[in-house]
This record gives structure tokens, C-alpha cells and sequence, in this order.
């Protein structure tokens, strides 16, 4: 049983307001109950051959020869392919979506374990996986780069000797806010509080890993590739580039898709060996990677050390943050950021507070671990952002001796300072992150809270409250600001209105999971007054949808959200066109009243949208300008992001004994604007929040020195079962987005931003009595242990 507290104190109930019939239960639902979702795996072609992966067994080690003789001997395979046979067609390295190369298949050196090596095409999956044992491959081993501490020593091998010229393992650097500036307010600050914080490589696991059907028709020169990928349209313009081919001769088509978490935003080596094995075999080829190969190989996240300092006065205004960041991004930088944002949006690490001045300077580095960096509902490197300020703010706050939830509540920018532009160049909507924290703490009593742990401590037990608050940048973005590989960050949408008044509304986003053929109907639903059952959202199929930059960043609301209001208001305006036509008045003569119009001051007198419907597709003449329809299309460039919040407050008990953290209570209050579906947001914060006491309590993507990956099943991965996860409060406010047609924020990784500081917030307090300030995540029993004797131990 959940508890679910909805009583926001100063702001619209959106549940009394609902966009479209509000709370309702999700329209894809029934498929994936009754198990007739259509996942990637579930296609089944004629004659479809399956391809399988060698992996590379080192961290780091040149390739002296690969031997395939065996394996193609093998009755069921069909071929080999290996980088050198990539290599001849100018295939075997891939652009990044970060504008590096990536290898296809090696062809001179792995640099990660799990790195693909060579793949093998068979009549089946067991075959297949069969004759990867046939393959001998020679390696020579090379000291690996595994801390990005020694990745810039002078005597580091180099990892990226494919690239010219490349004497170091340098990936890039980048810097923001205004340093000197930030200087002047450290060197008068009465006070200044620094801690080292690692935010270590975890991994989204989705439930589904990824995978790919590719079919290319010789004779149509046609490829049609079915795969678990957050961004079809981008991913068709990348293989028309990388393939050659038009993009009109290829589509690609994203299913029913098991959860993406980012996972599935990259372009992964797989779905491009499956391409050149099915023009090679002249079959379909499907390849489905295991869960190991998702977990040592496919997009990671977070793996950023910082160093944070935070200046604030004695009596406890604050004044600025400085950090340090060194971000380690694997062999490759696979990342998927906007092409301005190498480190995301990790820029509004300022969070929610009105400083004075701020400073970031970042060193990314190569490593031999899998590339990746941006995934896992990080809303672009948000989350470490958040993680830092929130550890920092709370850290300051013990410093001088003040209640954590109240220090924040005294620095939060406030509502007459929207649009607030912050130190580090971001323009923040709207918000009032004092209600939503004041709600926070009504939720959760937390006056009676710290009553309560004074209490306990008394008795030697080791209670501890956490707090975060957050601010996102969620809405990738306008186009003069944000690409990915040169293509703006903006959405299409096509509606079409059937003669009977039913719809179709054609997406550019895709869902995961996240319930899209829902609230896009709802949207569509209350701009026409359709019922959103009598709409259907067509998504994630690059011949049937407009063109658009895919589901990440929580950018579906924001963009696409808005796109779907727009393209629905072009259609109202056709509407009252036609109804003044029917009604033999002029159009501004006429009233909106959801779902029909009528003349003003003669309510007896309307038409409702499906008789309009009827009348644009009828017999006789049309008014003029008007063709015999009511469908509409728009592309919608966003002028801003939205910027949702939060305000989380954890209650932690630990064991003084075995040091095991309980989570005891956990109260999330978010604010994502106008809540088109309140249903679907409590699903999207359950899971976030869930997916937070992941990380603060047991995930990591460890290695051992010689770069094996100790996290490649599930049996080492540790993600929280029901056993672990406590009864989530949630509340909301609503703080409308200005410039967003409905009002609507994103919210689909608030959580997962915003809750892993609360549980550390907590544990640490809870560890005040040992004289604990800094504790790295994940906190297991053994780490908290060590804690407690008082030395943690680095990650
Ligand atoms: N929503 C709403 N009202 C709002 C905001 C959102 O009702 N004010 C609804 C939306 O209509 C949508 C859902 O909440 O149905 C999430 O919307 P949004 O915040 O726009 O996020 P996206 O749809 O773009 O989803 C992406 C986001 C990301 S980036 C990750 S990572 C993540 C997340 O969604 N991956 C998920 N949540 C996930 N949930 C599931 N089940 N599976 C994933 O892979
Ligand atoms: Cu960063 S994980 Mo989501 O943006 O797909």
C-alpha cells in the first residue's frame, strides 16, 4: 500500500482540473497486461537469421590476429564478420552522438571489457552464441586506464591512439559561470565549506536490453530496422549518413520498448553489425544482446568526481558554489548531450538558490570502461549537479549550526524573481520552491520529525532526516541553442480528424513506459473536446511520424506536449471557420465551449466537432481557404526550457549494529507545472524514487585494477526489490510554465534527480553522533560501517 498525500495548500488542484479526463487509466495498458505488447524481440520475420557478439574478454589489449576458420566452418553459421571485413567498406568506426568515433568492431586495439570484437550470423540464436567459442582471437595486454585520477598521468598508456595525433587521454574540458567573479565572493566570505563527492558509474538496467531487427531489401535498396531506440528519427538520420543511403529508403521503427532510462538513446555497435548482416546474408537479422552484455557495454551513467565549495555568510546567506569536476567517459565518448553541452546540463548546479556568483570548471577524461555518460534518468548530468549542491547545502547548514530545510528555505530564489537568470547562463521559468519545500514539510511533520530524533538520540539510536530540493532544465531545446550532430532539438506533430470526429495525432516522441498514448490523447482530448479514447497516438515508426529528436531529457512534455496543444489549436481555428459557415455567422460571433461552437448569446445554436468533422469532409463547398479537411501539422521550436522542482525530505533509520540502512519514510513533493495525467506523474515519481534508493543504497559499475567489470549481472548489480522500497509520499504544487502552450513541465526523471541526496542527506545526519560530514554513495552496510570506525572507504 502506497500512501498518496494530494493536498496542495496555495495552488490550483489539478486533480479538480484535470487536461482530458485527468486521472484516467492508461490506453496501452490492456496490451501489455494481456502480454500482447510487441517488443523488438517479439518480431519474427521469414527466414530471419540471429547474430551474436564476441566480446573482448580485456580491458585494454591490441588485437595480433583473429582467427575465424572455425566458426565459419560451423553447419548453422552463415558468416563472420570482423573489423577488418568492416574496415574494408569503410564501416568498422561509427560517429558518436558526440561527435567522436566509435568502433564498430575492433580492429586494432579493445579498450573496454565487453568491447565487440567480431559477431557471427547464424540459422539461431544458440548457434550463433555457439560459434563465438570457435573464434580464436591473439590479444596482446596493454596496461589499462582504469581511475580517471591517472587518466592525465604523464606515463598513462594512451587509450585513443586511433585518433590523430592523440598523446594523452584527454577528452575534453569545459567551463562555466564566471571564475574571477567567483573568486572575489570566496576570498570575503565569512564562511566556506568544501567536500569531494563521487557520484559513481551506475547503470539503467532497463528491463528490457537492447536489441535490433534489421531487414535490407536488395531489390528496393530498402532497410527496415526494428530496435529499442529512444530516438528513431535521429538514429535514420545518422545511418542515411553513415550507410549512404536516402533516408526515404530507410525506416526505422521503435515497438513496444521495455523501459530506456537513456540506455537506449545511443547508437550501439550491434544495431550496426545486424544492418551490414543482413545486406551481407540477403536475411533478416535480429540481434538481442543478454543482460550481461546491456550491463558491461551499454550506455553507463553519472562516474563524475567533483569537488564542491559553497561560500555563504555567518548567518547563513548563500552567496556562491564553485566546482571541480573530473568526468570520466569511458573509451569512446558515446554521451548523447547537445552538441554546445558536452557536460549536459550539469550548468545549473546553482540549484535553486539565488547566488551571486558561480564557477564550474570540468576535465573529461578516456578510461578503458564502457563509453556512455548521459543515461538513466539523469535529465543530461542534472543529477550530479543536484547531488552536488544539495550535499554542499546541507553540509553548510551543520557548519553553522542551522536547520537544513530551513537554510534552504531562506536562499530559495523567490517567485518575484522569475524569470530568474542564473550565474551560469540559464533562464529558469517560473517556480515557488518555498511552497513546495513548506508542503514538503507539512507531509511530512517535520517539526515533529526532529522532535522525534533529539528523542532517539537520547537512547543511542541513529535517526536521521535528509532534504533536497532541486531545480531541473528539462525540454531540449530551442534550435539556436540545442543539436545533437547538427539536428535542432525540435518536434513535429501531425493530427488528422477522421469524418466521424475520431483522431489520430502522429508524435515525433516515442514512449518507454511512460503511458504517451495516453496523455497525448489527453492533450489532443482537451484542446478539442474529443474524448481521448476517440484518439490515437501514432509514435516511434519514422514512416508514419514527423520528423523529431526523440524521448530523453523528459523533452516529451515540453516539446512534443506543447507541439500536440499547438497542432490541435490549428485544427480549432479551421473548425470555427467551417462552424460559422454552418451556423451563417461570422466567426468571431462564435463561442468555444469545449467541444463544440456556438453563437454567442445563443447557446441553441452550436455545432459540436465531430458534426464539423463531418461538414470538412462532406459534399458542397467549403468556406474559402479551407480544404476538405481538418487535419494540421506543426514543427514547435520551444524558446525556453521548463524548469520543474521539488522539494524531498527522507527519514532514515540505521542500524547501529549491522550499520544497514532503512529508509523509513520518504515524502517527494513535485512541482511539474500544469499536471496533464496526476495518475501517470505518481507512476513516474514512484519509479524515480525508486530508482534513487538504487543509487544511494546499493548500485555501482565497479572494476577491479585490470579493468574487469564487477557489475555484469544482476546477481552484482543490486537494484531495490519491493523489500527495500518504502511507501512513497508524494504531493505537488503547480507553478504553471509560462511559455508553455498548457502550462506543462517535464517530471520524468524529477525523482531520480532529486532523491539520492535526500537518503545521503539522511544518513549522514543519522551518523552526526560519530562525527560523519561526507559519505560517498552507495551506502552499504559495509561502506556506512566503515564510516562509523571512522574511515570511509573510497569507492
Ligand atoms: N506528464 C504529465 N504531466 C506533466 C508532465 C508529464 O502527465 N506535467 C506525463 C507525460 O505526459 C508522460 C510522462 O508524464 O506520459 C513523462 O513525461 P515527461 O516528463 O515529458 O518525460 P518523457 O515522456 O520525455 O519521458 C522521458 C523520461 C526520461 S528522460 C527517462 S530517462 C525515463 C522517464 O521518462 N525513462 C522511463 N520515465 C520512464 N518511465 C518508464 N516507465 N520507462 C522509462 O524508460
Ligand atoms: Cu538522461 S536518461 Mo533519459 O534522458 O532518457
Amino acid at each position: 500500500m502506497t500512501t498518496v498525500h494530494e493536498r496542495p495548500t496555495e495552488h490550483v488542484d489539478n486533480d479538480q482540473h484535470p487536461v482530458g479526463h485527468g486521472r484516467m487509466l492508461r490506453k496501452e495498458d490492456p496490451r501489455f497486461i494481456r502480454g500482447r505488447g510487441r517488443y523488438t524481440d517479439d518480431v519474427q520475420l521469414p527466414g530471419m537469421l540471429h547474430l551474436a557478439i564476441l566480446r573482448s574478454p580485456l580491458a585494454h589489449a591490441r588485437i595480433v590476429s583473429i582467427d575465424t576458420s572455425a566458426a565459419e566452418a560451423h553447419p548453422r553459421v552463415k558468416a563472420v564478420i570482423t573489423g577488418a571485413a568492416l574496415a574494408g567498406q569503410g564501416l568498422a568506426w561509427m560517429p558518436t552522438l558526440s561527435n567522436d568515433v566509435q568502433a564498430v568492431l575492433a580492429t586494432d586495439k579493445v579498450r573496454f571489457q565487453g568491447q565487440e570484437v567480431a559477431c557471427v550470423i547464424a540459422e539461431d540464436r544458440y548457434a550463433a552464441r555457439d560459434a563465438l567459442e570457435l573464434i580464436d582471437v591473439e590479444y596482446e595486454m596493454l596496461p589499462p586506464v582504469i581511475d580517471a585520477r591517472h587518466a592525465l598521468d604523464p606515463d598513462a598508456p594512451v587509450i585513443r591512439d586511433d585518433l590523430d595525433g592523440k598523446t594523452d587521454n584527454h577528452c575534453f574540458d569545459w567551463e562555466a559561470g564566471d571564475a574571477a567573479a567567483t573568486e572575489a565572493v570566496f576570498s570575503t566570505a565569512d564562511v566556506v565549506v568544501s567536500e569531494d563527492v563521487v557520484y559513481p558509474r551506475v547503470h539503467p538496467a532497463p528491463m528490457e536490453t537492447c536489441g535490433c531487427v534489421a531487414d535490407f531489401d536488395p531489390v528496393e535498396g530498402r532497410l527496415t530496422l526494428w530496435s529499442t531506440t529512444q530516438a528513431p528519427h535521429a538514429h535514420r538520420t545518422l545511418y542515411a549518413i553513415v550507410a549512404g543511403l536516402p533516408e526515404h529508403k530507410i525506416r526505422v521503427i521503435s515497438p513496444d520498448i521495455g523501459g530506456g532510462f537513456g540506455n537506449k538513446v545511443p547508437i550501439y555497435p550491434g544495431y550496426v553489425c545486424a544492418i551490414v548482416g543482413s545486406i551481407v546474408t540477403g536475411k533478416p537479422v535480429k540481434w538481442m544482446e543478454d543482460r550481461s552484455e546491456n550491463l558491461i557495454s551499454t550506455g553507463f551513467a553519472r562516474d563524475y568526481i567533483m569537488r564542491g565549495e559553497i561560500a555563504a555568510t555567518r548567518d547563513g546567506k548563500i552567496l556562491a558554489v564553485r566546482t571541480n569536476v573530473l568526468a570520466d567517459h569511458g573509451a569512446f565518448n558515446g554521451t548523447a548531450a547537445p552538441v554546445k553541452f558536452p557536460a549536459g546540463f550539469f550548468g545549473v548546479f546553482t540549484g535553486s538558490y539565488d547566488l551571486q556568483a558561480a564557477y564550474c570548471k570540468m576535465t573529461a577524461v578516456y578510461t578503458n570502461k564502457a563509453p556512455g555518460g548521459v543515461a538513466y534518468a539523469c535529465s543530461f548530468r542534472i543529477t550530479e549537479a543536484v547531488y552536488l549542491v544539495e550535499r554542499l547545502v546541507s553540509r553548510l547548514a551543520d557548519e553553522l549550526g542551522q536547520d537544513p530545510a530551513q537554510l534552504r528555505l531562506d536562499n530559495f530564489i523567490r517567485p518575484d524573481q522569475f524569470p530568474y537568470s542564473t550565474p551560469t547562463g540559464w533562464v529558469y521559468d517560473s517556480g515557488d520552491y518555498r511552497a513546495t519545500l513548506r508542503e514538503a514539510m507539512r507531509i511530512a511533520g517535520y517539526d515533529e520529525l526532529r522532535a522525534e530524533q533529539a528523542r532517539r538520540r537520547e537512547r543511542g539510536e541513529l535517526m536521521g532526516i535528509g532534504v533536497s530540493t532541486f531545480t531541473e532544465a528539462v525540454g531540449a531545446g530551442p534550435r539556436k541553442h540545442m543539436d545533437i550532430l547538427g539536428l535542432g532539438m525540435a518536434d513535429g506533430c501531425d493530427l488528422r480528424v477522421h469524418p466521424t470526429g475520431k483522431a489520430v495525432v502522429r508524435l515525433s516522441v516515442q514512449s518507454q513506459g511512460q503511458g504517451h498514448e495516453t496523455t497525448f490523447a489527453q492533450i489532443v482530448g482537451e484542446e478539442l473536446g474529443i474524448p481521448p479514447d476517440d484518439i490515437d497516438v501514432v509514435h516511434g515508426d519514422t514512416d508514419n511520424t514527423p520528423f523529431g529528436l526523440g524521448t530523453y531529457g523528459s523533452r516529451s512534455t515540453p516539446v512534443s506536449g506543447a507541439a500536440a496543444a499547438l497542432v490541435a489549436r490549428k485544427v480549432r481555428d479551421k473548425a470555427r471557420i467551417i462552424a460559422s459557415a454552418m451556423l451563417e455567422v461570422a466567426p468571431d460571433d462564435l463561442e468555444w465551449t469545449k467541444g463544440s461552437f456556438q453563437v454567442a448569446g445563443d447557446p441553441g445554436k452550436a455545432v459540436t466537432i465531430q458534426e464539423i468533422a463531418m461538414r470538412a469532409h462532406g459534399a458542397g463547398d467549403l468556406p474559402d481557404g479551407i480544404e476538405g479537411s481538418l487535419d494540421a501539422q506543426i514543427t514547435y521550436n520551444p524558446p525556453n526550457l521548463t524548469y520543474p522542482n521539488g522539494a524531498y525530505i527522507c527519514v532514515v533509520d540505521v542500524d547501529p549494529g549491522t550499520a544497514q540502512v532503512k529508509v523509513r519514510r520518504f515524502v517527494a513533493v513535485d512541482d511539474c507545472g500544469t499536471r496533464i495525467n496526476p495518475m501517470i506523474i505518481e507512476g513516474q515519481v514512484h519509479g524515480g524514487l525508486t530508482d534513487g534508493l538504487g543509487m544511494a543504497l546499493m548500485e555501482i559499475i565497479a572494476f577491479d585494477s585490470d579493468g574487469n567489470c564487477l557489475g555484469g549481472s544482476l546477481m552484482d548489480y543490486l537494484i531495490p526489490t519491493a523489500l527495500e522500497t518504502p511507501d512513497w509520499e508524494t504531493g505537488y504544487t503547480v507553478t504553471p510554465s509560462p511559455h508553455h502552450p498548457i502550462g506543462a513541465k517535464g517530471v520524468g526523471e524529477s525523482a531520480t534527480v532529486g532523491s539520492p541526496p535526500a537518503i545521503v542527506n539522511a544518513v549522514i545526519d543519522a551518523l552526526t553522533p560519530f562525527g560523519v560530514t561526507a559519505l560517498d554513495m552507495p551506502l552499504t552496510p559495509s561502506r556506512v560501517w566503515e564510516a562509523m570506525q571512522g574511515h570511509a572507504t573510497p569507492p
